[in-house]
């Protein structure tokens, strides 16, 4: 590539030629400029008021002012359009095209069937002779049905596209930020952050670039998510402040995120009525405390009237809790609930209950057990505005393990789940780790048995009431926003499968792909596709083959937890272990000898894990303490298994490199670079993986590889 075209590329890809003045100068992510090219190429019509309807208009005007387009915000004449973004309900005298639009998106809905509604955030594309049509019951479904006509492209000016009805399936999907808004001396200012600093706050105070949240959220409503958390589960002293003297910061954001449709909500601290409000205690059940809360919680109403509620994380990690005053976590979440109902709020509770003082030498306590032996019982006592947010496996997203037992067996309860986009166990943004098929993976889980409801169907609830899923979000104030540029896609995934969790993950990426790398800025668009489908298709799995084996999970370096730690945490308080002897390796959770964990599901898993004969190799070492001989339904020996795995995972990572250097010239240089580089760890890191695991079980086992390769 010669100069002139690099220069052009990177204009392509940075918004370095602000439209407006305050907009930052960052990448674009998935909403490059040129994606916006289709649209802003056409005759766009704009009807209806409120804030939403605005930021649609103004999506829709900086788009054509770029692309030479025209847009009218409810015109009373007449005009001849391409395109018509319109509310359904009726008002005086639309224009023509107006009325023309809507009766016919009213018979594209009778063809759809079950067309009465479109819900608050559901839209219908549908053609209407020459123009494309977009019809919404609430505005913010015309801003979700936006971002759809920037996904399709010219696509959604085909004639031929038949109509379309698009509602989400779960109503909450959020991210929540551990950020902190001090440094934490360990943590930094961001807990397992691996993309530079906080976008929203700096050294004890708000950052201030509002135009990069602005930004954050145009990009967030483009994936669908509707609500996020702005601080740290963990809450410390300068975090607690949120909550009172410091609720114009957060105020602050939540106008700045308002027009894109997302909610804010706040972590809080349960002792925040002895911290902040000087009473004695923080005893839910005590009338003080509960009056405290009820005020507490209008003020922020007052000053933000949609904030979406509280996220809490109690006595868990020494977070205070409940449990100091003899009460349950129904008792203390209920109390926040009681404060927040009136108002609309929800609180987010967390069941990441665990004892983490635990003495390695106490075979009894399994730490996996944890979350459902505290939060089962309490079924059917929580408020209907709590949700327990649960981790979708028992320990603490790893890069496999099984579906969390909790999830089924709270039927009165409204159930969240919540996945990691921040990579904190799965190569910390330095390694290519496409989550998708994984999370897909999980949300189609049925653990009452194949024939039975899925995860998704439990976070979405019946009549759509559920708790939704909810992740930790993996962006900073880094350019790339995600450290890794390839790590945005992860971002962008949840968010579409938190709209969608039946979408096939591949063509998720498929979508990413085309909205970041637009085929018209590209010299050859195939061989790019192609070659990220290569790289980040099975990007997870070969994560998977280089690191801890078949289920048994973590073995990472204690305290950052990235690279290798085999015995990192094996003798330590946190209940997290492999087992690993000369004779074998794994956790006996099973009912007959070992924890009894697998008594936790449905029967229909309950016996399929507890059976050496059902349990599914990917999870073999979770469930069971197996000899190195034993042999796997895949045919192979757990030993040789393990040896396999490293050295395979090792060559994939290396051919992921070979294909990335392909695309050199053919993308953006800053981003083409930064993942060169982070390929480069990957590689490092995946062979000390192999080299140290392997020769761990070697040592251990004294069982030689069958193929003779080096182990040390
Ligand atoms: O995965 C663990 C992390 C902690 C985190 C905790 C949690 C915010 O190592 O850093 O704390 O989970 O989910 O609360």
């Amino acid at each position: 590539m010669n100069a002139d075209e690099s220069v052009h590329l990177e204009q392509l890809m940075f918004v370095d030629d602000p439209m407006e003045p305050n907009e930052p100068r960052v990448h674009p992510a998935w909403l490059p400029p040129e994606a916006f090219r289709s649209l802003g190429a056409r005759r766009v019509l704009v009807h209806g008021d409120g804030l939403l309807v605005d930021t649609v208009l103004h999506e829709v005007s900086r788009a054509c002012a770029r692309y030479g387009g025209r847009v009218w915000h409810s015109p009373s004449w007449d005009v001849d359009v391409d395109l018509v973004f319109a509310l359904r309900g009726a008002d005086e005298s639309p224009s023509s095209a107006v009325r023309a639009a809507r009766s016919a998106g009213e018979v594209a809905l009778t063809e759809i069937g079950d067309g009465a509604s479109l819900g608050d955030e559901g839209f219908l594309l549908a053609r209407d002779g020459d123009v494309t049509v977009v019809l919404a019951d609430a505005p913010a479904g015309l801003l979700y049905g936006l971002f759809h006509v920037v996904r399709l492209c010219a696509a959604a000016f085909d004639p031929e596209r038949p109509p379309e009805r698009h509602r989400p399936a779960l109503r909450r999907r959020m991210l929540d930020h551990w950020d902190n808004v001090a440094v934490h001396p360990v943590m930094g200012q961001v807990e397992r952050g691996y993309a530079g600093g906080s976008i929203f706050w700096r050294d004890g105070r708000p950052r201030g670039d509002l135009a990069r949240i602005r930004e954050y959220g145009r990009l967030l409503a483009a994936s669908g998510v509707n609500a996020i958390s702005v601080n740290n589960v963990n809450v410390a002293r300068t975090e607690a402040l949120l909550l009172t003297d410091r609720l114009g910061d957060v105020a602050e954001i939540a106008d700045v995120l308002r027009p894109y449709h997302i909610r804010v909500h706040l972590s809080v601290t349960f002792a925040a009525p002895v911290v902040l409000g000087g009473l004695s205690t923080a005893d839910p059940l005590d009338e003080g405390v509960r009056a405290w809360w009820a005020a507490t919680t209008r003020t922020v109403y007052d000053r933000i009237p949609d904030f979406g509620g509280y996220v809490v994380k109690a006595d868990s990690e020494g977070q205070p809790g409940p449990f100091t005053y003899g009460r349950d976590h129904a008792d203390g979440a209920n109390m926040l609930a009681e404060a927040l109902a009136p108002l609309g709020g929800v609180v987010h509770w967390r069941a990441f209950v665990y004892n983490h003082h635990q003495d390695w030498r106490d075979r009894s306590t399994d730490r996996a057990r944890a979350a459902y032996d505290h939060f089962a019982p309490l079924d059917g006592r929580f408020r209907t505005n709590v949700v327990v947010q649960v981790k979708f496996g028992p320990v603490d997203f790893q890069t496999r393990e099984p579906v969390s037992p909790v999830i089924a067996a709270m039927p009165a309860t409204r159930i969240a789940v919540e996945l990691q986009v921040t990579q904190e166990y799965t190569g910390q943004q330095r390694h290519v780790c496409h989550l998708g098929p994984w999370w897909s993976e999980v949300l189609r889980f049925a653990p009452w048995g194949p024939d039975g409801r899925a995860l998704a169907d439990v976070a979405a609830g019946e009549s759509g009431v559920g708790g939704g899923l909810v992740a930790v979000a993996n962006v900073g104030d880094d350019l790339f926003w995600t450290g890794h540029p390839l790590a945005q896609a992860n971002l962008y995934t949840f968010g579409r499968l938190a709209w969608d969790p039946r979408r096939d993950p591949t063509a998720v990426l498929d979508e990413w792909i085309t909205l970041t790398f637009p085929p018209s800025a590209t010299a050859d668009p195939d061989l790019v596709r192609r070659a990220l489908h290569e790289i980040m298709d099975d990007s997870w799995r070969t994560y998977e083959r280089y690191t801890a084996p078949l289920g048994v999970g973590f073995m990472v370096n204690p305290g950052d937890h990235y690279g290798p730690g085999v015995d990192g945490y094996e003798y330590t308080r946190w209940g997290t272990y492999h087992f690993a002897d000369r004779d074998g390796v794994g956790v006996d959770r099973t009912r007959a000898s070992g924890t009894g964990f697998t008594g936790q599901y449905p029967p229909y898993w309950a016996e399929a894990y507890e059976s050496l004969e059902t349990c599914p190799d990917e999870l073999l070492l979770f469930f069971h303490h197996v000899p190195y001989g034993h042999v796997l339904h895949s045919g192979s020996t757990v030993i040789q298994h393990i040896y396999d795995t490293h050295f395979a995972g090792v060559e994939e990572v290396t051919a992921m490199r070979r294909r990335w250097l392909t695309l050199n010239g053919m993308i953006d240089p800053a981003v083409y670079e930064r993942v060169a580089e982070r390929l480069d760890e990957q590689v490092r890191c995946a062979t000390e993986w192999r080299d140290q695991i392997n020769t761990y079980f070697y040592r251990k086992s004294g069982v030689p590889d069958e193929r003779g390769r080096d182990i040390y």
